[in-house]
């Protein structure tokens, strides 16, 4: 340790405070790591959190582990209302950044004087921890949101409707967990007001939210994620803008588009018109057996779409295609709930 043996007995205090703030860090940087190995798989980040904790430990000298019961802590066991609130993932990924990054700032301050390194390694990794956190915070989002996309099977979308928000509402209470808003038409600002409106009635439910087209209404009313066509904005690009958090999804009806759509990293493909359809009149059906054969060696969730409604649902089933996306035939539902469970009841049959 450079300088270390300046350290006097009574700047005991001062060692002790080191001694109690590498033990902070290091427990706060082990649950970090424990959720970049469980919760999100990430070898990179499990890697990198392992080495601080290395560097951490190895700077961990005796002389700071000596003062440890020295002086007699008469704040030991005193807890804050707030952990008792860190129930999610989230929560837990702040506080524990937090946490490490408050114990190096105290580190390094009382370091200064006598250990010039310990000093200096804290702040370098203080501030890798602040980014650290919103790639953590990040990967977590994404990896909630592409479960969702994987784990459900039904996905609504929107058209134009007097009555949107209600019919919605009544879609998600059927148990929806994926909508998208899609519109063609009006302006910008009532597009994205009804997006935001979409938006928190989704957050109600728990669901995904997701618009059609637009990455800039997509941000502004803070969706999920964004859908595009082959004539919108291009994935890479879409990625750039809405980063790694936000799914992106692709409607492709070739087996060029869709290898491209995977290739450049989109989160779930859409694809259709399987049957004939009025909400794209002029699109040939591509028929059961041309998705059959153009999904038939996907690995990324897809969701047939175009015609589909509860009375041919068990015939795509029989075909095994168990994902479906539709429109009309859950907006123009008489009992948008009623269909909605009727649908996911059908999806849900073992073949
Ligand atoms: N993409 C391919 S078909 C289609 C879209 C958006 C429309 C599907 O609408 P519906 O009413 O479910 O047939
Ligand atoms: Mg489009």
């Amino acid at each position: 340790m450079e300088n270390s043996n300046i350290i006097q007995p009574e700047d005991m205090r001062i060692s002790q405070i080191i001694d109690a703030n590498l033990d902070r860090a290091r427990e706060g940087l082990r649950v970090l790591e424990d959720w970049a190995r469980f919760g999100l798989g990430n070898k990179d980040l499990v890697r990198k959190l392992k080495n601080f904790r290395q560097i951490l430990g190895k700077n961990h000298l005796e002389i700071y582990k000596i003062s440890r019961n020295h002086i007699e802590d008469k704040c030991k066991g005193l807890s804050h209302v707030e952990q008792i609130n860190r129930k999610t993932p989230h929560k837990i990924i702040s506080s524990n950044s937090a946490r490490v990054q408050e114990a190096l700032r105290v580190i390094e301050e009382f370091s200064r004087n006598h250990n010039n390194k310990l000093c200096k390694i804290a702040s370098e990794i203080r501030y890798e921890i602040y980014t650290l956190e919103i790639e953590l915070l990040n990967l977590s989002t994404s990896k909630k949101a592409k479960l969702k996309i994987s784990e459900n099977n039904l996905y609504s979308i929107t058209e134009e409707r007097e009555n949107l928000l209600e019919i919605i509402e009544k879609i998600l209470l059927g148990g929806v967990k994926i909508i998208q808003h899609r519109f063609k038409q009006g302006k910008d600002k009532d597009n994205l007001k009804k997006a935001i409106e979409i938006k928190c009635l989704c957050e109600k439910y728990n669901s995904l939210f997701i618009v059609n087209d637009r990455v800039d209404i997509a941000l502004a009313s803070n969706a999920d994620g964004v859908h595009l066509g082959q004539d919108d904005i291009d994935i890479v690009t879409v990625r750039k803008i809405m980063g790694n958090s936000k799914i992106i999804g692709v409607s492709a009806n070739n087996s060029t588009d869709i290898t491209n759509a995977i290739k450049n990293g989109c989160d779930y493909i859409g694809i259709g018109p399987v049957f004939q359809t009025l909400t794209k009149k002029n699109k040939e059906p591509l028929g059961v057996e041309r998705v059959k054969s153009l999904t038939k060696d996907l690995t990324i969730p897809w969701f047939a779409i175009g015609g589909i409604n509860k009375l041919n649902i068990a015939s795509l089933k029989n075909n095994g295609i168990s994902k479906v996306a539709i429109v009309s035939g859950l907006l123009n539902s008489k009992d948008p709930k009623e269909e909605a469970i009727i649908i996911l009841k059908e999806l849900s049959y073992e073949n």
